[in-house]
């Protein structure tokens, strides 16, 4: 049995996160099935993921309190990197990855939609960094990525004050991109996904990489990843699909790679 399913339609992939009487925390089972689902995704056949929590309450209410309850200092630096090791592959796959926040997303939950590329809340969503009550840091990459999703201060006060953040909250701080009743969360998701998947893989993915690389370095060494990208998008059959289909007033064929 595994905690983490996987839906393929057409060229979206939904993974859910699926250990619902725990609120999906995540524990050890939980972030190995996450991994081996993301390893399996092909990117051949997927142009955009969706990752959501199963049930109507939670998206992932943080790592599992009763594994980390009792681990030595070496067994907690071991579980933060293993959740490290797999939000980094999410962060890193190639195609764009859209967190469906379905409720609770606190500590490693927040960290997990933090480590998407795109944040879409239903409206009983609330997002959280309660570890300083918790007597811990954040160990999944909150201190690093909420910074850089919604700035210094915001997140530190997240951070110092585990307050949580509503949904309309999140919206305001750019926390989500979106926030929508709880049953039209994941058509919206879908919708958003399609829109995605409807432009040129090769580009969106290009893209990606650049946006994200960029982001680790200074802007001189940003536009040059850019350029490069930009670049290795020429010669292929979509580019030259989609630039003759303008030139001649008319759709591009739908692109394949
Ligand atoms: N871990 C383990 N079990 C959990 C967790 C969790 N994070 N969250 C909920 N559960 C379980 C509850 O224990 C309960 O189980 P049971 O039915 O067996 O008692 C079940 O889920 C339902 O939960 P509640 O009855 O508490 O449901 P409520 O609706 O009353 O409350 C809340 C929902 C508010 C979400 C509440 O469950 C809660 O506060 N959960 C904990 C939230 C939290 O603090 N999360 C952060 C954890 S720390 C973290 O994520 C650090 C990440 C990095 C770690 C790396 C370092 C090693």
């Amino acid at each position: 049995m595994s905690y983490v399913k996987y839906e393929q339609n057409g060229f979206i992939g939904t993974i859910t996160i699926d250990r619902e009487k725990a609120l999906n925390a995540l524990n050890s089972e939980v972030l190995n099935d996450l991994e081996a689902v993301i390893d399996s995704i092909s990117i051949e056949t997927t142009r955009c993921v969706i990752i959501t929590g199963a049930g109507q309450k939670s998206f992932v209410a943080g790592a599992d309190i009763g594994e980390m309850c009792n681990k030595t200092r070496a067994e907690a630096q071991a579980f933060s990197a293993r959740g490290n090791a797999v939000f980094r592959k999410i962060e890193k796959l190639p195609v764009p990855v859209i967190a469906a926040v379905n409720g609770f997303a606190l500590g490693g939950g927040c960290e997990l939609s933090l480590s998407c590329d795109i944040r879409i809340a239903s409206e009983n969503a609330l997002f959280g960094q309660p570890e300083a009550g918790l007597a811990i840091v954040a160990g999944f990459g909150g201190t690093q990525r909420l910074a850089r999703t919604i700035g210094v201060g915001k997140a530190k006060e997240m951070l110092y004050t585990c307050s949580k953040v509503k949904a309309d909250e999140a919206l305001r701080i750019g926390l989500v991109n979106a926030v929508y009743p709880s049953d039209q969360l994941m058509a919206e998701c879908e919708k958003l996904a399609g829109k995605i998947a409807a432009n040129a893989p090769i580009a969106v993915r290009a893209t990606k990489k650049a946006i994200n690389l960029g982001l680790q370095t200074d802007i001189e060494t940003g536009v040059q990843i850019e350029a490069e990208m930009h670049a290795s998008c020429f010669g292929t059959e979509d580019q030259k699909n989609a630039m003759t289909a303008f030139l001649e007033k008319r759709k591009p064929e739908p692109f394949i790679n």
